[in-house]
């Protein structure tokens, strides 16, 4: 399924004349409109606001389109999004420069509407598929929770977050107990409803800015931005409850299940420096295995 949310289109020109032209003719496209006037602007903008395309002037006085594109393509955040060169004649060389550096495509000036249209169009349309694709390629395909890939990324943000600006941090892992058990008494395609029914649980008692995510198998990891370990061992005993008060039905029978936390915060560290993801992860574990060790249902921290 296709994201339908509205695509912005950047446009960076040292012309009024292009901006109001453009924006005649990509008027009743749908799309977002934004408009920077030299390459400052236009970076800055990108920055902020992520746009979807970017129509670049390759001719603008002070610093020109080229430098703004290689200073697009040296920044990670903004190195995917799709430009078009606008420009005067190109040689051949250029051309071919322009695509080997990254641009998707460019337009000659002086433009037809129409092709302008279509060009952006195009390119707009490759970018939803970009998207969907970045997107499930953070997904966990059984649960529809965010998986380990993510997770790590996030958590590497979060613990920088925490460098500069000091807001704790913590890390709840999780693991379903016995789970092979279950897997052998009632079938693999029962313990993939436990599977899905947990991740639901879960991703319902939390909040929304709470990452949780199905780190493998049947285990589960949730980072809790700002939150202090007291604050986060209270919330892994509330999903622990959760968790067990979930009743599976097959057929006439029915199945509880149980499930083990570790909960580890930065602020069991005194130096913010010495926090990393590795640590906070193996902090996690080794308080998840003390949860095992103590009989399993239960929280350890
Ligand atoms: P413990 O209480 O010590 O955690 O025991 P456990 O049985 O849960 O742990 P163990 O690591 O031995 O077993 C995990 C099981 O999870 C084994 C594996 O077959 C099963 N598993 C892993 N991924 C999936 C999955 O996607 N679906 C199903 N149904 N089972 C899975
Ligand atoms: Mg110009
Ligand atoms: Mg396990
Ligand atoms: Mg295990
Ligand atoms: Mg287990």
């Amino acid at each position: 399924m296709l994201d339908s949310t509205l695509q912005t289109v950047l446009i960076v020109d040292d012309s009024p004349d292009i901006h109001r032209l453009i924006s005649a003719r990509l008027s009743a496209e749908g799309v977002a409109l934004l408009h920077a006037h030299d390459a400052v602007e236009g970076l800055a903008i990108a920055r902020e606001q992520l746009p979807d395309l970017i129509l670049l002037d390759l001719e603008m006085p002070g610093t020109d389109g080229m430098t703004l594109f290689s200073q697009l393509k040296e920044e990670s955040a903004l190195d995917a999004i799709p430009v078009i060169f606008l420009t005067g004649t190109l040689d051949v060389t250029t051309k071919v420069q322009a695509f080997e550096l990254g641009a998707v495509d460019y337009v000659t000036k002086p433009f037809d509407a129409i092709e302008l249209k279509a060009r952006v169009r195009a390119a707009l349309r490759t970018k939803r598929y970009q998207d969907l694709l970045a997107t499930k390629a953070r997904i966990d395909a059984l649960t529809g929770l965010w998986n380990r890939g993510y997770l790590t990324d996030q958590l590497a943000v979060e613990v920088s977050a925490l460098i500069r600006h000091g807001s704790p941090v913590a890390l709840i892992m999780v693991d379903i107990d016995h789970f092979k058990r279950i897997n052998d008494t009632h079938g693999h395609p029962f313990g993939d409803i436990v599977l899905q029914r947990v991740a639901q649980v879960l991703g319902q008692a939390t909040r929304d800015n709470d990452v949780v995510c199905r780190y493998g198998g049947e285990e589960f990891a949730i980072i809790l931005r700002d939150t202090s370990s007291v604050g986060a061992v209270s919330i892994a005993q509330r999903l622990c409850h959760a968790v067990a008060a979930i009743t599976f039905r097959q057929g006439r029978e029915t199945v509880q299940v149980t499930a083990s936390f570790g909960v580890a915060g930065s602020d069991q560290c005194d130096d913010h420096d010495a926090v990393s993801a590795d640590t906070l992860l193996e902090a996690a574990d080794m308080a998840l295995y003390a949860a095992k060790s103590a009989g399993r249902n239960r929280v350890g921290w």
